[in-house]
């Protein structure tokens, strides 16, 4: 209950901000895109992490303001690093179930992205797998969010209702591999038969597909021979804040 009141009233108060998590080409070295991550600071507690309060936002339903706000501050970003010379890419935001079951979240998404001129191509979804397993309408809202030209990437994929029947009628663009395959990758043949046959699946379905929670070089490089050339993880940069992250982003030249 008090968590509840206090995320209430730092909504209103605008008590939260976004990290970015630079995605990288394993290969080039080079980022590819960026991951938002919110980030809520509350003047008392302190620094409260998205596990402890992401959940009691969906139970409550404060995740659909707060939601929208971490969306329209993503756009925001993502239009303040275009105008300043950044070679354009993806910026990545979490939606949780919660939110696609909103009846107007298509024209909520759209209605933002227009209002912070930012175009659909630079903004990608990450869901779980549990928004695609669950039922026919949320993947026909997943869609209608695919139909308007953004991305939509299936998070923590490999972890959850992966079953074939499912995956043969994968609305997304993307396979965002779960760091728990990734973790032991270098000394588990298990896992490394896992990524392969992921990355197999994505090549044969034309989907894209990155590593999440890469930590070590070894890592990136059994994942270069897997033929996974995306990643993202500590080993590249943890989340930082806009400021910082930029450092990493190319310019045009
Ligand atoms: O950095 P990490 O602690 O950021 O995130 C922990 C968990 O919180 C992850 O499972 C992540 O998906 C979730 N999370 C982080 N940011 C957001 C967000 O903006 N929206 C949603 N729905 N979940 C988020
Ligand atoms: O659920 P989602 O995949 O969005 O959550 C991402 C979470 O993983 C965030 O909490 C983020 O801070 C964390 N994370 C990002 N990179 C790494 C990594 O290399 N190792 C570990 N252990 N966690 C990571
Ligand atoms: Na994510
Ligand atoms: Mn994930």
């Amino acid at each position: 209950i008090l968590l509840e009141n206090e995320l209430r009233k730092s909504v209103q108060m605008g008590h939260f901000t976004l990290e970015y998590q630079p995605k990288m080409n394993l290969y080039h070295g080079e980022l590819s895109g960026v991951e938002a991550l919110v980030r809520w600071n509350h003047p008392d507690l302190g620094r409260i992490p998205p596990d402890k309060f992401i959940p009691i936002a969906e139970e409550t339903k404060i995740i659909l303001p707060l939601g929208e706000w971490i969306l329209r501050e993503a756009c925001k970003q993502a239009y303040n690093w275009q105008q300043r010379g950044y070679k354009p890419f993806r910026i990545a935001v979490n939606m949780s179930a919660v939110q696609l079951d909103e009846p107007t979240i298509v024209e909520t998404i759209q209605r933002i992205l227009t209002e912070e001129k930012v175009s659909p191509e630079f903004i990608e979804l990450e869901l779980t797998e549990t928004s695609f397993a669950d039922r026919v309408e949320m993947r026909h809202t997943i869609q209608r969010i695919r139909d308007i030209g953004i991305q939509v990437a299936i998070d923590d994929f490999g972890t959850g209702y992966s079953t074939f029947s499912y995956i043969k009628e994968l609305p997304a663009d993307i396979l965002k591999i779960d760091m728990s395959f990734i973790r032991d990758i270098d000394v588990n043949e298990n896992s490394r038969a896992i990524v392969k046959a992921i990355v197999t699946l994505a090549a044969t379905a034309g989907l894209e597909v990155i590593a999440e929670g890469v930590e070590t070089e070894k890592q990136a490089n059994v994942l270069i021979e897997l033929g996974c050339l995306e990643g993202q993880g500590y080993f590249y940069s943890k989340p930082l804040p806009a400021e910082e992250c930029e450092f990493m982003i190319p310019k045009i030249d």
